[in-house]
């Protein structure tokens, strides 16, 4: 009886095939929905207040103030007073990007084109931070 069986063996690998691919396109789709996932508790939104300031301090995982705005051609210092090193990496570009500010230590840069940059810590890009240079 090999010709009855095929059609069942060709069923089951039929029905592999599609477990198969459901599963990467679950993976597919739930990785590109990961970033959404938090989209109401992101720390920076359209309307947060933008602070006048050129410092912003980096402490229990989070830039304070989020959101600042300064002149183009200042100095932003980054002061990490957290348990872990961290970053300001810009998302796009490199305009905004101290690299590792080990814990206890602070980062300057200055600012030179006008823009809005948001940024994030390249060890934890949950932390979300925008400079507003005007
Ligand atoms: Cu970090």
């Amino acid at each position: 009886m090999i010709v009855p069986s095929f059609p069942t063996r060709l069923a089951d690998r039929i029905i592999l095939l599609l477990c198969g691919a459901l599963l990467v396109l679950t993976l597919v789709v739930g990785a590109v929905n990961l970033p959404d996932a938090g989209a109401e508790e992101k720390a920076v939104s359209e309307d947060t207040q933008a602070v006048a300031t050129n410092t912003v301090t980096i402490r229990e995982f989070m830039y304070k103030p989020p959101v600042i705005r300064v002149k183009a051609g200042s100095k932003v210092t980054w002061i990490n007073d957290d348990t872990a090193g961290h970053t300001a990496s810009s998302r796009m570009g490199a305009d905004v990007e101290t690299n590792t500010i080990p814990k206890g230590e602070r980062k300057t840069i200055t600012l030179d084109k006008p823009g809005t940059y948001d940024y994030i810590c390249d060890f934890h890009p949950y932390m979300e931070g925008r400079v507003i240079v005007e």
